[in-house]
């Protein structure tokens, strides 16, 4: 029942299981996306030269494919093993296919018949395969892809389904490939194409398991014991921390319509995706055919992907988080969209909340973070390095309540800059840093009687990077804190679990 146009195919193990002898008559144009329409999705044999599919890195994605007949589509994809940055100054050794963390995103159109080209690259240790949920047929390509380093598999399927599918790694320890990075999307095009929009992105959610602590420095291994546990390090959007915050922001302009197929490679959690000051006008949730309007938050399983519409109608910075907040905040599932363009007030008022919801994010980098930890590593770590790091993790952290140049808040925030309570003691804050303070305290005068919340996120270089800027900001004494003094009090109270009040 195979059609003979599949001379080509190499390994008959995928594909048109189930084509039957369906007629492309069949095939209905599909302008409004429901009630769900049963295409065949086979529009009968490949029409012209093939095509070598445009592959892109995130947060691209390829152009329209613009057809209106099936063709022969060539996708080539290379596995690489490699080590890149996962947090500032962490790295992490990823396997990716396309070299990206998620892998390069691929584009056909319903119909397409997918020559499928996987190589593993000769440098790579471990073999890799592939398994694309857009593929009807067993394992979804998985067995038919197997490939030792050094070698390349190729398969054929063709795209019967249109949607947004993700694909992955599936080979053994499935779990320990997927979360190493190896997955990313194809979006299979309906006939007559998308609708026409200002700006497409692609953003993949996925979590991570290090042996270190987050942003704990220095290249972090695998943790399995972590990811059976299901107690991810790192939950991120394509695959780093800051991958699309500051200079990497995406970007748009007020009245554009944004299109972002959203993917979770998981492997184990379950996204909430939201945007922060928007609403999504359409969902085609889990990347089905349906339209749902209107949405907050739209959830998106591991393994599954969606396509999120909305209109940008006031300018700022727009917030992509998983809605499992501590992972934004704490885990780094937080992403930025930038959108320039005249204000709009009979909407939105204005005044900007990026730093308060962003953090020490808002920032475009945190490079003196990185100098700061390698000049440690080094035995080179200077005042200055210290306080230049201090000075980035401050900002949008300690500044939402002491504000950026230190004075605090009247009767609510005590001030920084020229605290006598600092000055007394400077070692005493390291205490109020880890473990936070409550009740009453008098500086310069006046009395306090609120709560600090524990600041013990960072780690003990990042405190005495923070507490070295303060102590050298805004007139205040001098002096230094090293990551040995923190280290001595976060023991300290650790050994006395006693000492409390
Ligand atoms: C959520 C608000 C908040 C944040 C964030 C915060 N603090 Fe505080 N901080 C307070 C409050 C409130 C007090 C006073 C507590 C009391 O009344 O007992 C305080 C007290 C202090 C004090 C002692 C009093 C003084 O003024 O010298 C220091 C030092 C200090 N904070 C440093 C920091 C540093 C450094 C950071 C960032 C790592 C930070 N705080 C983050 C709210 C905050
Ligand atoms: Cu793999």
């Amino acid at each position: 029942m195979t059609s003979p146009t599949h001379k080509f195919l190499v390994s008959a193990l995928v594909v048109v299981a189930a084509l039957g002898a369906a007629s492309a008559a069949a095939a209905a144009p599909a302008d409004k996306p429901s009630p769900p329409v049963k295409w065949a999705g086979d529009f009968g044999p490949p029409q012209g030269a093939p095509i070598h599919a445009v592959l892109t890195s995130p947060p691209n994605v390829p152009p329209p494919t613009g057809r209106k007949a099936p063709a022969k589509v060539i996708v080539e994809l290379e596995v690489v093993e490699k080590d890149m940055a996962i947090s500032e100054g962490v790295s992490y050794t990823f396997w990716t296919f396309g070299g990206t963390v998620p892998g390069s995103f691929i584009r056909v159109r319903q119909g397409d018949t997918v020559e499928f080209h996987l190589k593993n690259n000769p440098n790579n240790k471990m073999p890799h395969n592939i398994d694309l949920h857009g593929v009807t047929g067993p394992g979804g390509g998985a067995a038919s892809s197997f490939t030792a380093p050094g070698h390349e598999s190729q398969f054929t399927f063709k795209a019967l389904n249109e949607g947004v599918y993700i694909y992955h790694c599936a080979t053994a320890p499935v779990g320990m490939h997927v979360a190493n990075g190896m997955y990313g999307l194809i979006l299979v095009e309906p006939p007559e194409g998308l609708p026409k929009v200002d700006h497409e992105y692609y953003v993949m959610q996925g979590d991570f398991y290090t042996t270190g602590k987050y942003r704990e420095k220095g290249l972090q291994p695998f943790d399995m014991e972590k990811a059976i546990d299901e107690r991810p390090t790192y939950v991120l959007f394509n695959g780093a921390e800051g991958s699309l915050t500051g200079d990497k922001a995406i970007t748009a302009r007020t009245n554009e319509t944004i299109r972002l197929f959203v993917g979770n490679g998981g492997p184990n959690l379950v996204s909430s995706f939201h945007v922060i000051g928007a609403i999504f006008d359409k969902v085609r949730f889990e990347g089905g055919t349906n339209v749902q309007k209107n949405v907050q938050t739209t959830l998106i399983p591991a393994g599954g992907a969606a396509t999120v519409e909305f209109k940008t109608k006031v300018p700022g910075s727009y917030v992509l988080v998983d809605h499992s907040i501590f992972r934004a905040f704490n885990k780094g599932a937080l992403a930025i969209m930038k959108v320039s363009g005249p204000e709009d007030k009979t909407i939105y008022s204005g005044k900007e909340l990026d730093s308060v919801y962003v953090g020490d994010r808002s920032q475009a980098n945190l490079n003196a973070v990185v100098t700061a930890t390698r000049a440690a590593a080094t035995g080179t770590l200077t005042k200055e390095d210290q306080a230049q790091a201090g000075q980035a993790l401050f900002s949008g952290t300690c500044s939402v309540c002491h504000q950026g140049n230190g004075a605090g808040l009247p009767g609510v925030f005590p001030p920084l800059a020229k605290s006598d309570y600092l000055a007394t003691d400077p070692q005493r804050a390291i205490s109020v840093l880890l473990h936070g303070l409550a009740g009453k305290v008098t500086v310069n005068g006046t009395e306090y009687n609120s709560v600090m919340p524990p600041m013990n996120q960072f780690n003990d270089d990042e405190v005495a990077n923070i507490l070295t800027y303060v102590l050298n900001a805004w007139g205040n004494p001098g002096g230094q804190i090293h990551a040995d003094d923190v280290r001595k009090v976060r023991a300290a109270k650790a050994a006395a679990p006693a000492a409390t009040h």
